[in-house]
């Protein structure tokens, strides 16, 4: 994109509503603007981010087996009167009325739907295992909406649900999501511990809260390092070998990591290599066994043909959280520090003198060769404010064409990550930026 046809509204002003610094980065950065508490719209960079984290998150579950799917963000009320939960979820969930007073509400997940609709699609046992999920917008009333979009009241959820014969299956299918979820978490750039957590409305007794740590974390944890070494590769596990699983939800079980509320100082005393610190909520996992599927009505017909009720799991993941979370975990003073796979684009091209000849011939050839993965900046601005801009925005390379070096062929690359910088020529800046 060139900047100037471009909506990328960077401000140089810190944002005084603001209370972190990715909320304040992301309004500077031009990649939000919030339209009504707790409720935000995506500008161009924003949007191309939060595809690119969607996009990761899909590929990773559609490699453990599950299905997407899209379910609708408005629900009948009587879908959550059949599970009990209409009433009790409380002032939390919008609800609604249509022309013919008929009672909605905005999903704040999706249990009861997704049992529905298994409901009126499965009979037998042979039907079974299934997982299904979907990347759609949720809407939470909370009492405290803050810190940008990592607690909106509308906020993009990956929700997925499995569906199996028994507890057994449940559990595996519960292991499966937990190493999706590691393989995600790392293809994002950041170190995600998996954490034993209550359930809360959600319900049932088996729950991981995955937490990433970052200086303005919402809760206080504690983590063994010996996380950060597990290879949870496809080579290490495979999503078709039970062993395999076994192994895995062993490994991840043993060292010790906990929030606050779990903490126990006896078992932290023996853990020789601590990590600790604040820590941000980036997906929860629940194995609730028949919660939803009992009161539903979900039966199939088992092997010797007697009605069998499915055992249930959901497992989240904050799409739209994950983009402040990410910023937390990556930035510094002049501002955000993409990783390459979630970056809105690859590089910045800055054209340091617009209308020199051979500058903007560069910058055009560049542009052109990067494809769609590149913001040229083509404004009549000075060196200073293009720096600056394209630090804050945090892309990853910055192809930097000044008259000097473009007079021989030459521009200047500085990866944003550690500030490196080197003179290359058209040729190897592109290859740089492609990792070629
Ligand atoms: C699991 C999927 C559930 O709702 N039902 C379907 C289960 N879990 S959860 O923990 O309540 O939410 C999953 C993840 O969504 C993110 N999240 C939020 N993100 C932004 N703003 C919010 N207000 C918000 N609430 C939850 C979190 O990352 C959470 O782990």
């Amino acid at each position: 994109m060139r900047l100037t046809r471009s909506l990328v509204p960077t401000i140089k002003e810190i944002p005084s509503e603001a209370q972190i610094a990715s909320h304040r980065l992301m309004l500077r950065a031009g990649l939000v603007r919030q339209t009504s508490a707790g409720i935000y719209a995506w500008l161009p960079a924003g949007y191309r981010v939060l595809q690119n984290i969607a996009r990761i998150v899909r590929e990773e579950q559609d490699a453990s087996g599950a299905q997407e799917v899209l379910m609708p963000t408005l629900q009948s009320a009587d879908l959550w009167r059949q599970s009990g939960r209409y009433d009790g979820y409380g002032a939390e969930m919008l609800r609604l009325k249509d022309r013919h007073e008929r009672d909605l509400l905005y999903g704040p997940t999706n249990e009861e739907m997704i049992t529905d609709l298994l409901r009126q699609s499965i009979k037998s046992y042979r039907e079974l295992p299934q997982n299904l999920y979907h990347i759609q917008w949720k809407f939470r009333d909370e009492v405290r909406p803050r810190f940008g979009v990592m607690r909106g009241r509308e906020f993009l959820m990956k929700d997925a649900y499995s569906f199996d014969l028994d507890q057994a299956g449940a559990v595996i299918a519960y292991r499966k999501m937990m190493l999706a979820y590691m393989r995600t978490f790392r293809r994002l750039g950041v170190q995600a511990i998996p954490m034993a957590a209550d359930t809360g409305p959600i319900g049932g007794d088996l729950s991981h809260e995955f937490i990433i740590l970052a200086p303005t974390g919402e809760s206080q944890v504690y983590y063994d390092a010996a996380f950060e070494t597990i290879d949870t590769s496809p080579a290490a596990f495979s999503f078709d070998s039970e062993a395999d699983l076994e192994r895995f939800a062993t490994l991840m079980t043993t060292p010790y990591a906990a929030t606050d509320e779990k903490h126990d100082e006896a078992a932290w005393a023996k853990v020789t290599n601590k990590r600790e610190g604040r820590g941000i909520e980036v997906g929860q996992i629940f194995y609730f066994g028949t919660k939803y599927s009992d009161p539903m009505g979900l039966r199939v017909a088992g092997p010797d043909g007697a009605q069998v009720i499915p055992h249930m799991g959901s497992y989240g993941i904050g799409v739209s959280r994950l983009v402040g979370a990410l910023i937390e975990a990556h930035h510094d003073d002049a501002g955000i520090i993409w990783d390459d796979a979630v970056a809105p684009w690859k590089a910045a091209i800055l054209n340091l003198k617009m209308g020199d000849a051979a500058c903007n011939a560069i910058c055009e050839d560049i542009y052109a060769k990067l494809a769609g993965n590149a913001l040229y900046d083509d404004r009549d601005e000075r060196a200073g404010v293009k720096f600056n801009d394209a630090d804050l925005m945090g892309h990853p390379w910055q192809v930097i064409v000044g008259p000097r070096g473009a007079a021989k062929g030459m521009v200047e690359l500085k990866r944003r990550a550690t500030g490196e910088r080197m003179e290359v020529s058209v040729e190897d800046a592109i290859r740089k930026v492609f990792f070629l």
